[in-house]
């Protein structure tokens, strides 16, 4: 049943287009209603499930991907001091959030899960661009994202003196080659928001935790990301989805004392010592 839904939202689709063309409105207005009945329909009989952490960067990204497309699912907050047999078994190899488990089976990686949201409902929010070399680009400059802005981030955070100097001139390097690259366009990808926004974005939630704890000013050093990042921020998908700084920061400490909160261990200790550069 599901897949003949499908069928005639993807064939309507066509149709609707076709007929926007020709500049046929009734018949466009027609078919369009018939897509966004069938779309509807075939995604009814969807089973979303996302085994989910609500801090994490790398959840808030599949959060936003599900948000831009629409899309309904049951969100899963695992405990990852204790995770779950459900984890263990649909991500036996990393044992890591987010999963994304699409009517039974499962898909791992952040990244991986927006490309597989991004094809499977590719009707609506496109998030990567069509054309294969703006596509290898946006996929180029995400791979950066994840390379640095955690790891340094982290570093800054966990080390102390010439490390910790270090990994703020680092972090500080890597969000100015970001207002590089992101030029005078509004978001990275050009016009509208797309894949490279959404695998940064999340990490405006370290702000506050990068400003405290390398005690630096993000908006003095890198207007322009702070301004990209308001700008991403007026999006619902984004605004409803990502984690308070201050929260954020609370939580942080709260995992480095070992406190109640679940040990993530990919955080490490967090030194306090002011940093006096
Ligand atoms: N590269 C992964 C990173 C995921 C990740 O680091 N998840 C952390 C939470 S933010 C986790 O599950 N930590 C538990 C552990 O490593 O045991 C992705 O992009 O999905």
């Amino acid at each position: 049943m599901k897949l003949q839904y499908k069928k005639l939202a993807l064939a309507s689709l066509l149709i609707y287009r076709q007929y926007i063309r020709k500049g046929k409105q009734k018949l466009y207005l027609l078919s369009k209603r018939v897509f966004l009945i069938s779309a509807k329909m075939a995604e009814a009989d969807e089973q979303l499930t996302l085994l989910d952490w609500h801090p994490s960067p790398f959840t808030t990204r599949v959060r936003i991907a599900l948000a831009e497309k629409g899309l309904n699912y049951e969100s899963r907050q695992e405990d990852l001091s204790n995770k779950s047999s459900l984890l263990l078994e649909m991500n036996p190899v990393n044992k890591q959030i987010p999963v994304l488990i699409h009517n039974g089976r499962p898909i791992c990686e952040s990244m991986v899960i927006v490309q597989y949201i991004d094809e499977v409902w590719n009707h609506k929010s496109p998030l990567l661009p069509s054309d294969p070399y703006q596509r290898a680009h946006a996929r180029f400059w995400a791979d950066y994202i994840d390379k640095k802005v955690f790891p340094i981030g982290r570093l800054m955070w966990a080390s102390k003196g010439e490390v910790k100097a270090a990994s703020k001139k680092d972090l500080i390097e890597c969000f100015k080659i970001l207002e590089g690259e992101l030029g005078d366009k509004p978001y990275f990808g050009g016009e509208s928001f797309g894949y490279v926004d959404l695998s940064l974005i999340p990490f405006y939630s370290f702000f506050y935790t990068f400003e405290t704890l390398g005690n630096l000013s993000i908006v003095e050093e890198c207007p322009k990301i702070v301004d990209w990042a308001h700008r991403c921020l007026q999006k619902e998908s984004v605004s409803k989805t990502l984690c308070d700084q201050r929260k954020f920061y609370e939580v942080l400490l709260e995992l480095s004392r070992g406190g109640p909160e679940p040990k993530w261990s990919s955080v490490g200790s967090i030194d306090l010592t002011p940093l006096n550069s």
